[in-house]
């Protein structure tokens, strides 16, 4: 009997630390295979006495079944934990970060023109957009720009034909909106302008936004006002506002436009206040109405807001450039 117990703890402790089913089935044939430990006591009960071999073959049962099952419930713990390790490797984490994808953004420019937008539909102004092939007319006369104006020079301008180009600036569209509406009126018009120019600080087509503003009893107090309130609402509330005498056909008096940003004086624009002039040429009446107009390059504008030194890194189309805004 004490060889039964004897057995049975060893085959149970080989048991416990055995580590997959090869191990466990070596160990059910070493122990209850046909030549098994277990197995062979029983051959065993002819020699003991008739009335003490059903105990013994009893016990013996018993010791097969104890090492039977602890075999088959360590085998179900085997194929558990493999089950969990092919699941483990399986597994996803859903924490790992993923592969980054790129995502485009709108143009510098374009977040220039829809920010200035939106700065000037907070003030009540409207946004108006205009041809870019325009005719003589629109682009100069009705301007009070007279023939023998430079800008209307085949040298400074692309022409169609005699009386057909690619507007100059966005001006045109002032004339436009006045021959269309009554006044009073506030609008802005952005859009692309060409002229017959390539540097560093100037380009072929380049991008302005046109500014009209008419009522009675408007003054430079109004305009100044006016970009006061972008320059401050773009560039930040340090930045300031100077005016200079300038010269336009179309405004009088005409000003360069300066901003204080990053220390220094910036150019940034060109306005005034509408020339009767150019009243007259929409059949306002210049003794009832007054107004002013500015028109400013959003490249220029770009530039300054971000220190860009190259007007051309605009239209180069460098992904390294464009992702920087
Ligand atoms: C004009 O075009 C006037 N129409 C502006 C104006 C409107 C004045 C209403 C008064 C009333 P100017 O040629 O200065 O003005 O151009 C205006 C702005 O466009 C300049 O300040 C500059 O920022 C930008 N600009 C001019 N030429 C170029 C160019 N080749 N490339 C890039 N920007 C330019």
């Amino acid at each position: 009997m004490d060889e039964i117990k004897k057995l049975v703890e060893e085959a149970v402790s080989e048991i416990n630390i055995a580590k997959d089913s090869t191990t466990l089935n070596n160990i059910r044939i070493k122990y209850l295979g046909k030549k098994g430990l277990i197995t062979l006591l029983m051959k065993k009960l002819k020699d003991l006495p008739q009335d003490e071999r059903p105990k013994f073959g009893a016990l013996v049962n018993d010791a097969k079944n104890v090492v039977q099952n602890r075999i088959n419930e360590k085998l179900r713990e085997i194929s558990e934990m493999e089950k969990r390790q092919k699941y483990e490797k399986m597994a996803v984490d859903v924490t790992t970060p993923g592969a980054r994808r790129d995502i485009g953004h709108l143009h510098i420019l374009t977040q220039i023109q829809k920010e200035l937008e939106d700065i000037f539909i907070s003030m009540g102004f409207e946004v108006v957009e205009g041809p870019e092939v325009e005719d003589t007319w629109h682009n100069f006369d009705a301007l009070n720009t007279p023939d023998w104006h430079p800008a209307r020079d085949v040298q400074d301008s692309f022409y169609f034909t005699e009386n057909i180009l690619l507007r100059t600036h966005t001006s045109p569209i002032q004339v436009r909106t006045m021959l269309q509406r009554k006044p009073p009126l506030a609008i802005v018009s952005p859009g692309r302008v060409y002229r017959r120019d390539y540097d560093s600080t100037h380009l072929p087509m380049f991008t302005q936004m046109e500014g009209l503003f008419i009522d009675k009893n408007v003054t430079v107090k109004h305009l100044k006002f006016t970009l006061e309130q972008m320059v401050t609402r773009i560039f930040g509330k340090d930045a300031k506002v100077r005016l200079k005498p300038s010269f336009f056909p179309f405004t009088e008096p005409s000003y360069e436009v300066d901003v204080w940003f990053g220390n220094t004086w910036l150019e940034i624009l060109g306005a005034g206040m509408v020339d009767p002039n150019v009243f007259k040429n929409v059949g306002y009446d210049p003794n009832v109405w007054s107004g002013f107009a500015f028109g400013l390059g959003l490249e220029r504008i770009a530039m300054v807001k971000y220190g860009i030194k190259d007007i051309r890194d605009f239209v180069r189309n460098d992904i390294k450039f464009l992702e920087n805004y």
